[in-house]
């Protein structure tokens, strides 16, 4: 056995499946042992997407996702998926194949220094260096995977990669456990649900690597609390629940805003500031917290008080309080959610944004899963779509990258070969990564690629509107749209011009072996009212 085998077995028996990445010369004793070894090799289009599939793979399987590039550029764009678990907080190992040590901080072709450029954007950058690799990359794993999960960079030079070893195996390395939060903040808080009158929960994405969902339905219907949720968090409870508010801070914003300022707690369980800043919505209201680390808080925020440690425990502490009552009815909550959802659907003619999302709502299963981008796209999404069961909702918020849609999509899909997977992206990202198509090809995976062709950067349009800037750089196509063409990399790509086809397409896709490119040809002027309203 070399290094390289024992790299493997180790990855392996912490779980890990596959990894995605893109080779060179100094790669192939990695994937040459991937291969021998039984952990398959995911050639994508472009590191980043190696990046933003191996984060998905960690948030659906429990082990980190993989995802392995050469040096310098390889390692640069490997970057941008890396930094997606770091702010998003996936487990991953993050893997650059170096050159030989002796050459490592020498003026050649392509090297740079890995450690600098991986050091702020994962949780640790460590090399592997002979006799002590099972060890280094045990612990890279229990790292990776400790709260807050998130990504471990691993550097292998080639020579290392290449020598033989005679290290054993290494049982997984223990994780490091949060402690469970203090009894007298679970008490306050549990008092100060009681005694409020118009208490929300907002759910947010700290919760959604809870290792067992249930409990937050649990909590909210304990104490009859109106919940709702971040863009990450949707879907932890099914959106059908009759105490669901819907997203915060996405499009028609102003109307979540009215709702929760009006409230006298707001309560965040598993809330991580990193998708959106208490700041921004919150008001003069009260701030309970409960998550696994101290919130951060600009100084206007009046918190009441924290209760920070273990989630599960935390939640299952205060299901096991006495029921609460409070003044908020079920009938109200409809009539808001109701005004929301009819709020973000403003009629038109047209084959509208709107229009297309709900049609791809439709011709999805309810347990399946979405993967999408971002844009203005996202908005609308976050606030129309309902999310029916956990981790069936995939979308970065804390890194918010263009790029994560389509190779997030292929990485579920792998994931869960079992579950229906929809991609559902802007013609800006879809420009960025189409690439990756020719990966769905590759690997047969049956998959509908729904682009909603606006023929703009939407999101920054709107914000130039609003800027009172001219619109200059963010048109993307300026003749009007024809046909798409027959075909991308073999895929089958198809134009559509109504929901009705839209949706017909889209069920037609998830039929069928292999992707399909659906380009939905859609009027996104709405957003300038729905979209930062
Ligand atoms: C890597 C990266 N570059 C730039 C941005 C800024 N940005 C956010 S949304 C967006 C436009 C996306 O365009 P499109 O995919 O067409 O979606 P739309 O806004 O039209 O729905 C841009 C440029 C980003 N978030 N990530
Ligand atoms: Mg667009």
């Amino acid at each position: 056995m070399n290094n390289v085998d024992l790299i493997v077995a180790t990855l392996k028996a912490a779980g890990i499946q596959r990894g995605f990445g893109i080779p060179s010369g100094n790669v192939l004793p990695l994937m040459e042992a991937m291969r021998r070894g039984g952990v398959d090799f995911v050639l994508t289009a472009h590191e980043g997407s190696a990046g933003f599939a191996a984060d998905v793979t960690g948030r659906l399987t429990g082990a980190p996702g993989l995802c392995i590039a050469t040096l310098g550029p390889g390692a640069t764009n490997l970057a941008t998926g890396v930094g997606c678990a770091f702010l998003d907080r996936s487990p991953m190992i993050a893997l650059t194949c170096d050159l030989n040590s002796d050459q490592i901080g020498r003026r050649i072709q392509m090297w740079i220094d890995h450690h600098t450029l991986f050091k702020p954007i994962t949780k640790a950058t460590l090399r592997l260096e002979r006799g002590r690799i099972g060890e280094t990359v045990a612990q890279a794993v229990a790292l990776a995977l400790s709260e807050p999960m998130g990504p471990v960079h691993l550097d292998l030079p080639e020579d290392v990669a290449l020598a033989p070893t005679n290290e054993a195996v290494p049982p997984p390395a223990p994780r490091a456990k949060i402690a469970p939060a203090p009894d007298g903040a679970i008490a306050r808080v549990g008092e100060l649900i009681a005694g409020a009158k118009r208490p929300i929960a907002v759910i947010g994405s700290s919760a959604m690597r809870m290792a067992d969902a249930a409990l937050l339905r649990q909590v909210v219907e304990r104490h009859s609390l109106p919940f709702a949720t971040t863009t990450m968090a949707k879907g932890l409870i099914d959106e059908d629940h009759p105490l669901a508010l819907g997203v915060i801070e996405r499009a028609c914003r102003q109307h979540q805003r009215r709702l929760l300022r009006s409230a006298d707690l707001i309560i965040g369980l598993g809330y991580d500031t990193v998708e959106v800043e208490y700041e921004a919505w919150i008001g003069d209201v009260p701030l309970v917290q409960v998550d696994i680390e101290a919130v951060d808080i600009a100084t206007s925020v009046k918190l009441a008080r924290q209760a920070t440690g273990d989630l599960d425990q935390s939640l299952a502490r205060l299901t096991a309080l006495p029921a609460s009552r409070n003044t908020w009815t079920e009938a109200a909550l409809a009539e808001h959610r109701q005004q929301f959802q009819s709020a973000l659907r403003p009629p038109s003619p047209s084959f509208t944004a709107h229009a297309a999302i709900d049609a791809v709502r439709r011709a999805l299963p309810r347990e399946g899963i979405l993967s999408f981008d971002v844009g203005a796209h996202t908005h609308q999404i976050a606030s129309q779509w309902s999310a029916h069961a956990p981790k069936s909702f995939l979308i970065t918020n804390g890194w918010s990258s263009m790029g994560f849609g389509l190779p997030g999509a292929i990485a579920a899909k792998l994931a869960r070969p079992d579950l229906a997977v929809v991609c559902l992206i802007g013609d800006g990202c879809f420009q960025m990564t189409c690439g990756e198509v020719a990966v769905a090809k590759r690997l047969g995976l049956t998959l509908p690629i729904v682009v909603l062709d606006d023929k703009w950067l939407a999101l920054i349009k709107v914000k130039q509107i609003r800027r009172q800037f001219p619109l200059y750089g963010t048109a993307l196509q300026e003749e009007d749209y024809r046909e798409p063409p027959a075909h991308y990399f073999g895929v089958p790509a198809v134009g559509v011009r109504s929901a009705d086809a839209l949706e017909a397409a889209v069920r037609k896709a998830l039929a069928v072996n292999g992707p399909t490119v659906i380009e939905a040809v859609v009027d996104s002027e709405h957003y300038v009212d729905t979209v930062y309203d």
